[in-house]
C-alpha cells in the first residue's frame, strides 16, 4: 500500500522539528503518511479543504500539532470523522501550556486526542496513529508488537 494513510499536519514549518517525531514513529513501523503544513490562522481556506477532502482521499487518522492558539487539531476534527491526534508544540511565550489547554479542553462532541507537549507528544501521536491502524492490520500488529518488545528489551536493570 503507497498511498499515505496518516496525515500529519502542523501549524508552521517551525512546528516540524517537533513533529518530526511522529513522522519518525511512522517510519520505524512501515506505515506511509504524508506531511502538510495547514495553519488555522494564516492558511484557514488550506484547513478547510484539507480536513473535508481527508476521508476521500483515503487517510485514516490525522496527526495535527500546532503551538500557541493552537485551534488546529480542533478545527479539523470539527470537518471530519476520521481520529485526530493532537499535539502541543512547546511554544516560546509559554512553554507550551497555552498549546496544550487550546488542544485538550474540547467541548463534548468533536473530540480530539491530545498528547504530552512536545517531543514525547509527537512521538506517541505516532504510536497511536499506528496502534490505531494496527486493530485492522495484522502485519502492522506484529511489527507494532515487536517495536514495544524492542523498546522494553534496551531498558538497562542497572542505572550505572
Ligand atoms: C502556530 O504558531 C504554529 O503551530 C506554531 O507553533 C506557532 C508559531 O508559528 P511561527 O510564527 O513560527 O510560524 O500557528
Amino acid at each position: 500500500m503507497t498511498h499515505p494513510l496518516v496525515g500529519i499536519i502542523m501549524g508552521s514549518t517551525s512546528d516540524w522539528a517537533t513533529m518530526q517525531h511522529a513522522a519518525d514513529a511512522l517510519d520505524a513501523l512501515g506505515v506511509v503518511y504524508e506531511t502538510r503544513v495547514v495553519s488555522a490562522h494564516r492558511t484557514p481556506h488550506r484547513l478547510v479543504d484539507y480536513a473535508e477532502q481527508a476521508d476521500a482521499r483515503g487517510l485514516k487518522v490525522i496527526v495535527a500539532g500546532a503551538g500557541g492558539a493552537a485551534h488546529l487539531p480542533g478545527m479539523v476534527a470539527a470537518m471530519t470523522h476520521l481520529p485526530v491526534l493532537g499535539v502541543p508544540v512547546e511554544s516560546k511565550a509559554l512553554s507550551g501550556m497555552d498549546s496544550l489547554l487550546s488542544i485538550v479542553q474540547m467541548p463534548g462532541g468533536i473530540p480530539v486526542g491530545t498528547l504530552a507537549i512536545g517531543h514525547a507528544g509527537a512521538k506517541n501521536a505516532g504510536l497511536l496513529a499506528a496502534a490505531i491502524l494496527a486493530t485492522s492490520d495484522a502485519l502492522l500488529a506484529k511489527r507494532l508488537k515487536a517495536w514495544r518488545a524492542a523498546q522494553t528489551d534496551g531498558v538497562a536493570t542497572d542505572p550505572r
